[in-house]
């Protein structure tokens, strides 16, 4: 199956220029409008600004399509509930339909990897959620990761999760999870998780260096590259977990599950913090694509 690129995504990877991927349930289902929109085209900006092409990722009429216009911007962040959330496991439905829909890290780097684009940035990925015990909810994000060779900027694992669960299942699906500037563990929101990280860098040229070594040697999967918040941003994890807790008992009393739990959770957020939430995560989605615009363009660089 061909990806199909806008022309300015299709002249980058023609001349072997750096491209940056983006993903669209972020935009679709996980902020509201026009906040949805305006960091949409802000983090598009970022990453020209800072010498790469960006391609959001989506699926339109049955079409994986990589590099977006205006429109369809518009419409993937106005139309949420009727766009659907597409995860690895719905691409070929949606496809055979001709459907549209937002993709998630686990889609997203599934096209990446077949357009041939190496880096992603995302606000946060998917994980193990807590109680996974009993419903067994891992995101696909984390098994797309054993085989996607792409690497992800993320602001960590959203807090809403299991981060140390999350890490373990990483390292046994042998993905490197790169600390970068810190020791720690992000934990999206916050800076600080309380979980080392098992390996840090300080730029981006080590982080491409990382990634031209494991795919030279034949290591198939992905890279976790793990970029915390801007401190002016954050929100300490002594002031978000508890809202987090009310969120996740929220939840459980709706009998919210499957693919609808990240959405709730997020929206629970902005709401119990009037907005703040919602600010942060902005913030560290911007971060995060500076951050891959800079890894791109190193990693496009032959030495
Ligand atoms: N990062 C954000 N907001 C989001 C997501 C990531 O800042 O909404 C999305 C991504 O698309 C990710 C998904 O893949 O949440 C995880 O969903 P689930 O837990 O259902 O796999
Ligand atoms: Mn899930």
């Amino acid at each position: 199956m061909k990806v199909k690129f806008s022309a300015p995504v299709k002249s980058a990877l023609q001349r072997g220029g750096p491209v940056v991927a983006l993903e669209s349930t972020i935009i679709a289902h996980g902020m509201p409008f026009p906040q949805n929109l305006e960091m949409a085209e802000k983090v598009e900006a970022l990453i020209k600004m800072n010498g790469a092409t960006p391609a959001t990722i989506a699926i339109i009429d049955g079409e994986l399509r990589a590099g977006l216009n205006f429109e369809e911007l518009i419409h993937l962040s106005q139309h949420g509930t009727e766009v659907m959330k597409v995860s690895t496991r719905d691409l070929p439905f949606v496809v055979a339909k001709g459907m549209s829909g937002a993709t998630t890290v686990a889609s997203t780097m599934c096209i990446a990897a077949l357009a041939g684009i190496a880096v992603f940035a995302t606000g946060g990925i998917g994980g193990v959620h807590r109680g996974a015990e009993e419903t067994f909810d891992v995101s696909a994000d984390l098994t797309e990761f054993a085989t996607s060779n792409v690497a992800v900027v993320t602001a960590g694992a959203k807090a809403i999760l299991d981060l140390g669960l999350t890490l373990e299942k990483l390292e046994t699906l042998g993905v490197p999870v790169v600390g970068y500037g810190t020791d720690e563990f992000p934990a999206f929101y916050s800076r600080k998780s309380g979980f080392k990280v098992p390996m840090r860098m300080d730029s981006p040229k080590e982080v491409a260096q990382l990634m031209k070594a494991k795919w030279k040697m034949g290591l198939q999967g992905g890279v976790v590259v793990a970029n915390p918040i801007q401190a002016e941003a954050e929100i300490p994890s002594s002031e978000i977990s508890p809202v987090i807790e009310k969120a996740l008992t929220a939840a459980k009393r709706k009998n919210i599950s499957g693919k609808e739990t990240t959405p709730f959770l997020l929206k629970h957020l902005a709401e119990a913090t009037q907005g703040r939430s919602l600010k942060a995560n902005i913030a560290l989605v911007e971060n995060n694509a500076v951050v891959a615009a800079r890894i791109a363009v190193a990693y496009s660089q032959k030495r």
